[in-house]
Protein backbone atom coordinates (compact mmCIF):
# COMPACT_ATOMS: atom_id res chain seq x y z
CA UNK A 1 0.00 0.00 0.00
CA UNK A 2 3.13 2.11 1.03
CA UNK A 3 4.59 1.51 -2.26
CA UNK A 4 1.95 2.12 -4.49
CA UNK A 5 0.93 5.76 -2.52
CA UNK A 6 4.58 6.39 -3.66
CA UNK A 7 4.32 5.19 -7.44
CA UNK A 8 1.19 7.27 -7.46
CA UNK A 9 3.02 11.02 -5.80
CA UNK A 10 5.73 10.08 -8.99
CA UNK A 11 2.99 9.60 -11.38
CA UNK A 12 1.46 12.93 -10.53
CA UNK A 13 4.63 14.69 -9.66
CA UNK A 14 5.58 14.27 -13.39
CA UNK A 15 2.51 15.09 -14.63
CA UNK A 16 2.07 18.08 -12.99
CA UNK A 17 5.62 19.64 -14.25
CA UNK A 18 5.32 18.59 -17.61
CA UNK A 19 5.95 20.82 -19.64
CA UNK A 20 5.08 23.59 -18.02
CA UNK A 21 2.67 24.57 -15.28
CA UNK A 22 -0.51 25.98 -16.10
CA UNK A 23 -0.73 29.44 -16.70
CA UNK A 24 3.73 29.27 -17.01
CA UNK A 25 3.88 29.91 -20.47
CA UNK A 26 4.43 33.49 -20.02
CA UNK A 27 7.54 32.97 -17.52
CA UNK A 28 9.67 31.65 -20.64
CA UNK A 29 12.04 33.38 -22.30
CA UNK A 30 10.91 32.12 -25.85
CA UNK A 31 7.29 32.96 -24.94
CA UNK A 32 7.84 36.52 -24.20
CA UNK A 33 10.17 37.02 -27.43
CA UNK A 34 7.34 35.53 -29.42
CA UNK A 35 5.21 38.27 -27.11
CA UNK A 36 7.06 41.24 -28.55
CA UNK A 37 7.52 39.89 -31.89
CA UNK A 38 3.95 39.51 -32.45
CA UNK A 39 2.68 42.86 -30.60
CA UNK A 40 5.84 44.70 -32.73
CA UNK A 41 4.76 43.35 -35.99
CA UNK A 42 1.18 43.66 -35.90
CA UNK A 43 0.47 46.70 -33.80
CA UNK A 44 -1.19 44.78 -31.16
CA UNK A 45 -1.44 45.71 -27.73
CA UNK A 46 1.53 43.91 -25.65
CA UNK A 47 -0.61 43.92 -22.44
CA UNK A 48 -3.35 41.91 -24.13
CA UNK A 49 -1.40 39.69 -25.39
CA UNK A 50 0.49 38.81 -23.15
CA UNK A 51 -3.14 38.70 -20.84
CA UNK A 52 -3.89 35.80 -23.39
CA UNK A 53 -0.88 34.41 -23.43
CA UNK A 54 -1.30 34.01 -19.71
CA UNK A 55 -4.38 31.88 -19.63
CA UNK A 56 -2.47 29.28 -21.84
CA UNK A 57 -2.37 25.78 -20.34
CA UNK A 58 0.10 22.98 -21.74
CA UNK A 59 -1.72 19.68 -22.09
CA UNK A 60 -0.45 16.48 -22.62
CA UNK A 61 -3.14 15.19 -24.28
CA UNK A 62 -3.08 17.41 -27.21
CA UNK A 63 0.54 15.74 -27.95
CA UNK A 64 -0.31 12.72 -27.31
CA UNK A 65 -3.42 13.10 -30.30
CA UNK A 66 -1.10 14.87 -32.83
CA UNK A 67 0.80 11.96 -32.55
CA UNK A 68 -1.59 9.43 -34.36
CA UNK A 69 -3.43 10.47 -37.29
CA UNK A 70 -5.82 7.81 -38.76
CA UNK A 71 -4.74 8.32 -42.11
CA UNK A 72 -1.09 7.06 -41.90
CA UNK A 73 -2.23 3.47 -40.51
CA UNK A 74 -5.36 2.50 -41.55
CA UNK A 75 -6.20 1.13 -44.90
CA UNK A 76 -9.03 2.76 -47.58
CA UNK A 77 -11.37 0.31 -46.60
CA UNK A 78 -11.40 0.69 -43.27
CA UNK A 79 -10.76 4.43 -43.46
CA UNK A 80 -13.76 4.30 -45.26
CA UNK A 81 -16.08 2.37 -43.64
CA UNK A 82 -15.35 4.84 -40.27
CA UNK A 83 -16.28 7.96 -42.67
CA UNK A 84 -19.12 6.53 -44.76
CA UNK A 85 -20.90 5.09 -41.73
CA UNK A 86 -24.74 4.81 -42.07
CA UNK A 87 -24.62 8.29 -39.15
CA UNK A 88 -23.02 10.66 -41.24
CA UNK A 89 -24.72 9.40 -44.39
CA UNK A 90 -28.12 10.44 -42.53
CA UNK A 91 -27.41 12.83 -40.81
CA UNK A 92 -25.57 14.58 -44.19
CA UNK A 93 -29.35 14.01 -45.79
CA UNK A 94 -31.03 15.90 -42.83
CA UNK A 95 -28.23 18.76 -43.24
CA UNK A 96 -28.85 19.29 -47.00
CA UNK A 97 -32.72 19.43 -46.15
CA UNK A 98 -32.05 21.81 -43.13
CA UNK A 99 -29.89 24.15 -44.75
CA UNK A 100 -31.11 24.08 -48.87
CA UNK A 101 -31.20 27.79 -48.99
CA UNK A 102 -27.95 28.59 -47.19
CA UNK A 103 -26.50 25.33 -48.97
CA UNK A 104 -27.99 26.82 -52.66
CA UNK A 105 -26.68 30.32 -51.86
CA UNK A 106 -23.13 29.30 -51.13
CA UNK A 107 -23.25 27.04 -54.38
CA UNK A 108 -24.45 30.10 -56.69
CA UNK A 109 -21.90 32.10 -55.47
CA UNK A 110 -19.01 30.03 -55.56
CA UNK A 111 -19.60 26.83 -57.92
CA UNK A 112 -19.26 24.88 -55.38
CA UNK A 113 -21.73 21.59 -55.17
CA UNK A 114 -23.99 21.59 -52.15
CA UNK A 115 -23.11 18.00 -51.82
CA UNK A 116 -19.20 18.74 -51.46
CA UNK A 117 -19.44 20.98 -49.06
CA UNK A 118 -22.18 19.34 -46.75
CA UNK A 119 -19.47 16.34 -47.09
CA UNK A 120 -16.70 18.51 -45.88
CA UNK A 121 -18.46 19.46 -42.58
CA UNK A 122 -19.83 16.19 -41.91
CA UNK A 123 -16.49 14.37 -42.43
CA UNK A 124 -14.64 17.29 -40.16
CA UNK A 125 -17.69 17.73 -36.79
CA UNK A 126 -20.34 15.49 -37.94
CA UNK A 127 -22.42 18.80 -39.60
CA UNK A 128 -21.20 20.31 -36.48
CA UNK A 129 -22.01 17.99 -33.55
CA UNK A 130 -18.06 17.61 -32.84
CA UNK A 131 -16.67 21.10 -33.47
CA UNK A 132 -13.95 20.23 -30.43
CA UNK A 133 -13.37 20.23 -26.81
CA UNK A 134 -9.93 21.76 -26.66
CA UNK A 135 -9.43 25.61 -25.78
CA UNK A 136 -7.89 26.86 -29.08
CA UNK A 137 -5.43 28.48 -26.99
CA UNK A 138 -4.21 26.06 -25.07
CA UNK A 139 -4.22 23.13 -28.08
CA UNK A 140 -1.30 26.03 -30.42
CA UNK A 141 0.74 27.47 -27.19
CA UNK A 142 1.09 23.72 -26.83
CA UNK A 143 1.67 22.39 -29.88
CA UNK A 144 3.97 26.04 -30.86
CA UNK A 145 6.15 25.53 -28.17
CA UNK A 146 6.20 22.05 -27.15
CA UNK A 147 6.34 20.16 -30.39
CA UNK A 148 9.33 20.87 -31.72
CA UNK A 149 8.46 19.02 -34.67
CA UNK A 150 5.68 21.57 -36.08
CA UNK A 151 6.86 24.46 -33.61
CA UNK A 152 7.52 26.99 -35.93
CA UNK A 153 3.80 26.04 -38.35
CA UNK A 154 1.70 26.21 -34.85
CA UNK A 155 3.32 29.19 -33.35
CA UNK A 156 2.49 30.99 -37.14
CA UNK A 157 -1.09 29.50 -35.86
CA UNK A 158 -1.37 31.65 -32.52
CA UNK A 159 0.06 34.92 -34.15
CA UNK A 160 -2.72 34.37 -36.76
CA UNK A 161 -5.76 33.20 -33.74
CA UNK A 162 -4.18 36.39 -31.85
CA UNK A 163 -4.90 38.89 -35.06
CA UNK A 164 -8.16 36.38 -36.02
CA UNK A 165 -9.81 37.07 -32.65
CA UNK A 166 -8.74 40.73 -32.66
CA UNK A 167 -10.19 41.30 -36.19
CA UNK A 168 -13.42 39.54 -35.05
CA UNK A 169 -13.74 40.60 -31.77
CA UNK A 170 -14.02 37.11 -30.30
CA UNK A 171 -12.90 35.97 -27.06
CA UNK A 172 -9.27 34.12 -27.65
CA UNK A 173 -9.40 32.40 -23.82
CA UNK A 174 -12.64 30.95 -24.53
CA UNK A 175 -12.57 29.44 -27.99
CA UNK A 176 -12.82 25.69 -28.76
CA UNK A 177 -12.04 23.58 -31.56
CA UNK A 178 -9.79 20.62 -31.96
CA UNK A 179 -6.36 19.17 -30.82
CA UNK A 180 -4.63 20.87 -33.51
CA UNK A 181 -6.30 24.51 -33.07
CA UNK A 182 -9.29 23.94 -36.36
CA UNK A 183 -11.96 25.20 -35.24
CA UNK A 184 -15.97 25.84 -36.09
CA UNK A 185 -18.36 23.19 -38.50
CA UNK A 186 -15.35 22.98 -41.21
CA UNK A 187 -12.56 23.13 -38.34
CA UNK A 188 -10.39 25.68 -40.69
CA UNK A 189 -7.16 26.62 -38.18
CA UNK A 190 -6.55 30.32 -37.94
CA UNK A 191 -4.98 30.86 -40.98
CA UNK A 192 -7.54 29.67 -43.13
CA UNK A 193 -10.09 31.46 -41.33
CA UNK A 194 -8.33 34.66 -41.82
CA UNK A 195 -7.60 34.06 -45.58
CA UNK A 196 -10.60 32.03 -46.83
CA UNK A 197 -13.46 31.97 -44.26
CA UNK A 198 -16.42 34.62 -45.20
CA UNK A 199 -19.58 36.20 -43.13
CA UNK A 200 -22.41 34.52 -45.09
CA UNK A 201 -25.19 35.64 -42.93
CA UNK A 202 -24.20 39.43 -42.99
CA UNK A 203 -23.99 40.05 -39.33
CA UNK A 204 -20.38 41.68 -39.14
CA UNK A 205 -18.83 38.75 -37.76
CA UNK A 206 -16.96 36.19 -39.20
CA UNK A 207 -18.17 32.85 -37.35
CA UNK A 208 -17.63 29.39 -38.24
CA UNK A 209 -19.74 28.44 -35.43
CA UNK A 210 -22.40 29.93 -37.13
CA UNK A 211 -23.45 27.03 -39.54
CA UNK A 212 -24.75 30.12 -42.23
CA UNK A 213 -21.02 31.33 -42.15
CA UNK A 214 -19.22 27.54 -42.12
CA UNK A 215 -20.76 26.84 -45.37
CA UNK A 216 -20.45 30.09 -47.34
CA UNK A 217 -16.56 29.74 -45.90
CA UNK A 218 -16.10 26.02 -47.07
CA UNK A 219 -17.65 27.11 -50.76
CA UNK A 220 -15.01 30.20 -50.81
CA UNK A 221 -11.81 27.61 -49.36
CA UNK A 222 -12.86 25.80 -52.48
CA UNK A 223 -13.27 28.03 -55.06
CA UNK A 224 -10.15 30.27 -54.02
CA UNK A 225 -7.97 26.90 -54.35
CA UNK A 226 -9.38 26.43 -57.77
CA UNK A 227 -12.39 24.81 -57.67
CA UNK A 228 -13.65 23.54 -61.03
CA UNK A 229 -17.57 24.10 -61.58
CA UNK A 230 -19.52 21.50 -63.24
CA UNK A 231 -16.20 19.34 -63.75
CA UNK A 232 -15.52 15.41 -62.35
CA UNK A 233 -13.84 14.86 -59.20
CA UNK A 234 -12.50 11.10 -59.77
CA UNK A 235 -13.34 8.00 -61.64
CA UNK A 236 -12.75 4.27 -60.93
CA UNK A 237 -10.14 2.98 -63.72
CA UNK A 238 -8.65 -0.18 -64.84
CA UNK A 239 -4.92 -0.76 -63.27
CA UNK A 240 -2.48 -1.24 -65.94
CA UNK A 241 -0.91 -4.73 -66.21
CA UNK A 242 2.13 -4.07 -65.19
CA UNK A 243 2.16 -0.64 -62.71
CA UNK A 244 4.88 1.84 -63.34
CA UNK A 245 5.52 3.22 -60.18
CA UNK A 246 6.42 6.30 -61.71
CA UNK A 247 2.80 7.33 -62.87
CA UNK A 248 2.00 7.19 -59.20
CA UNK A 249 4.18 9.68 -58.29
CA UNK A 250 3.19 13.08 -57.13
CA UNK A 251 -0.19 11.97 -56.88
CA UNK A 252 -2.48 13.05 -55.92
CA UNK A 253 -1.39 16.56 -57.86
CA UNK A 254 -2.31 15.75 -61.91
CA UNK A 255 0.80 15.87 -63.11
CA UNK A 256 -0.14 13.18 -66.73
CA UNK A 257 -1.80 13.76 -69.66
CA UNK A 258 -4.98 11.02 -70.02
CA UNK A 259 -3.19 10.06 -73.19
CA UNK A 260 -0.23 9.14 -71.23
CA UNK A 261 -2.01 7.27 -68.74
CA UNK A 262 -4.00 5.29 -71.06
CA UNK A 263 -0.86 4.60 -72.96
CA UNK A 264 0.65 3.04 -69.65
CA UNK A 265 -2.03 0.36 -69.62
CA UNK A 266 -4.90 1.63 -67.59
CA UNK A 267 -8.80 1.38 -69.09
CA UNK A 268 -10.00 4.87 -68.25
CA UNK A 269 -13.68 5.83 -69.42
CA UNK A 270 -14.16 6.91 -72.86
CA UNK A 271 -16.45 10.60 -71.26
CA UNK A 272 -12.87 11.79 -70.36
CA UNK A 273 -10.80 13.03 -72.97
CA UNK A 274 -6.82 12.17 -74.11
CA UNK A 275 -5.91 16.01 -73.18
CA UNK A 276 -7.02 16.43 -69.56
CA UNK A 277 -4.66 16.37 -66.83
CA UNK A 278 -5.19 14.20 -63.87
CA UNK A 279 -3.54 11.83 -61.48
CA UNK A 280 -3.11 7.71 -60.92
CA UNK A 281 -4.37 6.96 -57.30
CA UNK A 282 -3.79 3.90 -55.73
CA UNK A 283 -5.83 2.87 -52.57
CA UNK A 284 -4.72 -0.04 -50.70
CA UNK A 285 -7.43 -2.22 -49.04
CA UNK A 286 -6.96 -5.61 -46.52
CA UNK A 287 -7.04 -7.59 -49.49
CA UNK A 288 -7.25 -5.76 -52.62
CA UNK A 289 -6.15 -2.44 -54.41
CA UNK A 290 -8.05 0.55 -56.29
CA UNK A 291 -7.26 2.87 -59.07
CA UNK A 292 -8.88 6.09 -59.22
CA UNK A 293 -8.26 8.97 -62.06
CA UNK A 294 -7.64 11.73 -59.72
CA UNK A 295 -8.88 15.26 -61.59
CA UNK A 296 -8.43 18.82 -60.75
CA UNK A 297 -11.19 18.76 -58.05
CA UNK A 298 -9.94 15.88 -56.37
CA UNK A 299 -6.96 17.54 -55.47
CA UNK A 300 -8.60 20.51 -54.68
CA UNK A 301 -10.44 18.60 -51.86
CA UNK A 302 -6.76 17.43 -51.17
CA UNK A 303 -6.13 21.06 -50.21
CA UNK A 304 -8.48 20.91 -47.47
CA UNK A 305 -6.37 17.62 -46.25
CA UNK A 306 -3.49 16.32 -47.52
CA UNK A 307 -4.54 12.73 -47.78
CA UNK A 308 -5.98 10.97 -50.93
CA UNK A 309 -7.93 8.78 -48.48
CA UNK A 310 -9.66 12.05 -47.03
CA UNK A 311 -10.05 13.43 -50.51
CA UNK A 312 -11.78 10.32 -51.71
CA UNK A 313 -14.19 9.54 -48.26
CA UNK A 314 -15.36 13.55 -49.14
CA UNK A 315 -16.29 12.85 -52.66
CA UNK A 316 -17.54 9.29 -51.49
CA UNK A 317 -20.02 10.67 -48.87
CA UNK A 318 -21.21 13.09 -51.21
CA UNK A 319 -22.01 10.63 -53.73
CA UNK A 320 -24.03 9.23 -50.98
CA UNK A 321 -25.78 11.85 -50.11
CA UNK A 322 -27.16 12.58 -53.40
CA UNK A 323 -28.21 8.95 -53.87
CA UNK A 324 -25.19 7.85 -55.93
CA UNK A 325 -23.73 5.02 -54.44
CA UNK A 326 -19.88 3.99 -55.12
CA1 LIG B 1 -21.57 36.08 -39.65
Amino acid sequence: MKRWSGVMFLVMAFTIVWPAQAGEYLSRPEVQAFVDEVSQKHSLDKAWVQRVLAEADAKESIIAAMTRPAEKTLTWDAYRALFLNANRIKWGKEFLQEQEATLARASETYGVPVEIITAIIGVETYYGRNVGNYRVLDALATLGFDYPPRGKFFRGELEQFLLMTHEQNLPPTALKGSYAGAMGYGQFIPSSYRNFAVDFNGDGVVDLWNVEDAIGSVARYFAMHGWQTGQAVTLPIKPAKVIEEGLLEPAPKPTFAVSEIRAAGYGVPDTVADEDIAAVIRLKNENSTEYWLGLKNFYVITRYNHSPLYAMAVYQLSQELVGVSQ
